[in-house]
């Protein structure tokens, strides 16, 4: 299938292939968002449907739970299932100490939110998504829409006083309208282009009213499988 594929599809395709490896039966599974992701949970619908296994997935928003059913893997939420084995989800970058940076897809809070609430978190990644410092690409913070404008303001207060690097922030944009997420919230996206010390700026960040979560996750991933567009995989 991957032969048809171009050479960054292969290298998604390939990285949501091998994480397959580490699904068991009797699994609750946290299903990850984004082009990645919907990889493994259309192969996880294969393996479902073939093999007969007994998968529970709790997505991590409205898209890949739509995904799954259609997918025929058996769909609960979060409370249902309480807590979860494994999830497998994507990622914007991820650095050598496994760092991550999410939410370009919009669904940060849910798949955090997920992830913390599993006993293992696997990133399905591209290799492009590797970088030594996290940052390049935009940090995504969610708010709640009720004084946003504020927040935005108080959130580049915070980044002038840190020092860091880089403080433009925008909202991120729908069409014509603020973008909305799964939980009724606007991201703000921050060009930071380097974040020296991600894990005090993830701290200092949900300190801010306003701010619900960011798209920093530190010391939540276990394992990167990245995709090449050769079709190699490597394992970190
Ligand atoms: C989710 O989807 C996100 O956290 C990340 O923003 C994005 C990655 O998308 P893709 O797999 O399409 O590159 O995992």
């Amino acid at each position: 299938m991957s032969d048809t594929l171009s050479p960054i599809d292969t290298a998604k395709f390939v990285a949501a292939r091998k994480a397959l490896d580490y699904v068991e039966d009797g699994m609750k599974l946290g299903l990850g968002t984004g082009s990645t992701a919907a990889w493994m949970v259309r192969l996880l619908g294969d393996m479902v449907r073939e093999e007969g296994l007994n998968i529970i997935g709790v997505p991590t928003s409205s898209r890949t739970a739509e995904l799954a059913r259609q997918q025929g893997i058996r769909v609960v939420s979060l409370d249902e299932a309480k807590w979860l084995d494994l999830t497998i989800d994507g990622a914007d970058e991820f650095d050598p100490e496994l760092n991550l940076i999410k939410g370009g897809g919009g669904a940060l809070l849910q798949e955090k939110i997920v992830a913390t609430a599993s006993d293992q978190m696997i990133v399905i990644s591209d290799v492009s998504k590797r970088v030594e410092t996290l940052g390049h690409f935009p940090l995504p913070v969610e708010v709640i829409p009720f004084g946003w404008q504020t927040t935005k303001a108080l959130v580049e207060e915070t980044l002038v006083a840190m020092d860091v690097l880089g403080q433009q922030s925008t909202l991120r944009m729908s069409g014509d309208a603020a973008y909305v997420s799964d939980e009724g919230n606007h991201i703000i996206d921050l060009h930071l282009q380097r974040i020296g010390n991600a894990r005090q700026l993830a701290l200092v960040l949900n300190q801010i009213p306003g701010v619900v979560e960011n798209g920093l996750f530190i010391d939540i991933c276990d394992k990167v499988i990245i995709g090449h567009g050769d079709g190699r995989v490597t394992v970190r």
